[in-house]
């Protein structure tokens, strides 16, 4: 992409309605742009990460073996009245009346909706285990929206449900999903920590948060240090083992980690040596729930079991703050300049700064740089515009490409460019062939 073709409405000014960090950073870098309170328009450059995220969740649950679909984000009040939740959600949800006087609603999760479907089409225990996902808008009218995307009214999730014959077989499910929730975040560069947390409105006792540890975050967690030295990392593990899934899940769950609404100072002083007792805030960046036949009971989720009887199905549902992972990303990878973008979520691979616009060997030699990364499957962001080197820098720091390549009379009199991480700040001199090959290698890996 050439930057004088793009739509990229950075701000010169700190907007002063912002008060955190990855919501001044997402605002400045034109990323998104608040359309009410808690609803935001996703610009271009905000649009590229979303969906940069949203394509490794989509590929980490298909690995997984989980199926995705599509559910609408409006729902009829119907089936939240059989599961008792249409009262219960309280102001949260926010109810509409369409014009034949029916109650609908703007969906905040969709239990109900999965299990409606479920019933219809599912009839045996053989058709099991099954896991089904969307990646879609929910809306929960929030009493304080803040913070930007990190709690908005409308938001993006990626939310799943599991159907199993028994509690054995949900339990493997649940730890699957650990599993490929730990995948996902670190593909982000994030570390996410599972924590025992509570079941709230979704309800089931037996629940891990994500947290991704920031001061900025809303929840405050207790744990034992030891735990952020765990690393999931290139490891393979096979879905379909059991033992594989739940040893996995013993390593990362084992060690005290719970957030305030589960902690037990007791326990916690009981268990973790004094110097690695941490309290600290977190932002909470998915959760996994297994709540047994809670909806299938209210709702006759049933199938014919092995032995001939109708059995409710065990479920459990698991969601990840799709929206939410900008900000938390943003919260964990900054500096003062700005936004440092993870490898595996970058808008652009790189940025090309062309130090002297309209100097015919620079631009050809832009153009070139160009032409060769997008032929080795690279997205540059070139900018073209006439400005100071000065302001160009400014901007390629604030929007966060990792890579830079800086082109100048004065390097390619000597046939060379340079190459900067945005992350140590460190350049290296190379031939324009030697940074794209360089490039290619680095993201290889992601
Ligand atoms: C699990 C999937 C559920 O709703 N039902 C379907 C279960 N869980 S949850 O914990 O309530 O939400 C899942 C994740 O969504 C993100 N999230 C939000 N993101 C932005 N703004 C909000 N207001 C908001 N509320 C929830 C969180 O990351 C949460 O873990």
């Amino acid at each position: 992409m050439r930057l004088t073709r793009y739509f990229l409405p950075v701000l010169k000014e700190t907007p002063s309605e912002a008060q955190i960090v990855s919501h001044r950073l997402m605002l400045r870098a034109g990323m998104i742009k608040q359309a009410s309170a808690g609803i935001y328009s996703w610009l271009p450059l905000g649009f590229k990460v979303l969906r940069r995220i949203e394509q490794i969740v989509h590929e980490e649950q298909i690995r997984a073996g989980h199926i995705p679909m599509l559910m609408p984000t409006l729902q009829s009040a119907e089936l939240w009245r059989e599961s008792g939740r249409y009262d219960d959600y309280g102001q949260e949800m926010l109810r509409i009346t369409d014009r034949h006087g029916r109650d609908m609603l703007y969906g905040p999760t969709n239990e109900e909706l999965i299990t409606d479907i479920f019933r219809a089409h599912v009839n045996s225990y053989k058709d099991l285990p099954l896991t089904l996902y969307h990646i879609q808008w929910k809306f929960r009218d929030e009493v304080r929206p803040r913070f930007g995307v990190m709690r908005g009214r409308e938001f993006l999730m990626k939310d799943g449900y599991n159907f199993d014959l028994d509690k054995e077989a949900a339990l493997h499910a649940y730890n699957r999903h650990l599993v490929s929730y730990l995948r996902s975040y670190e593909r982000m560069g994030l570390q996410a920590i599972p924590m025992r947390a509570d079941g709230g409105p979704i309800g089931g006792d037996y629940t891990h948060e994500f947290l991704v540890l920031a001061e900025t975050g809303e929840s405050e967690v207790f744990y034992d240090s030891a735990i952020t030295d765990l690393k999931f990392g290139d490891r393979a593990v096979d879905y379909d083992s059991v033992s594989e899934c739940q040893a996995v899940l013993e390593e990362f769950t084992s060690r005290y980690a719970r957030t305030d609404e589960t902690h037990d100072a007791e326990l916690f002083a009981a268990q973790v040596p004094e110097a690695r007792q941490k309290s600290a805030r977190g932002i909470e960046v998915g959760q996994i729930f297994y709540f047994g036949t809670k909806y299938s009971d209210a709702m006759g989720a049933t199938v014919v079991g092995p032995d001939g009887a109708r059995v409710p199905v065990h479920m459990g549902s698991h969601g990840i703050g799709v929206s939410r992972l900008l900000g938390a990303i943003i919260e964990a990878s900054h500096d003062e300049r700005g936004i440092i973008w993870p490898e595996g979520v970058t808008p652009f691979h790189c940025g090309i700064v062309n130090l002297k616009q309209g100097d015919a060997a620079a631009d050809a030699a832009c153009e070139a740089l160009y032409a060769g990364l997008n032929a080795k499957g690279m997205e540059p962001l070139y900018d073209d515009r006439s400005e100071r080197a000065g302001a160009k820098f400014a901007t390629m720091d604030l929007i966060g490409l990792p890579w830079r390549i800086t082109v100048g009379p004065r390097g390619l009199e000597k046939g060379v460019v340079e190459l900067t991480s945005r992350r140590t700040g460190e350049s290296e001199e190379m031939t324009p062939e030697a940074a794209t090959d360089r490039l290619a290698q680095i993201y290889a890996a992601h």
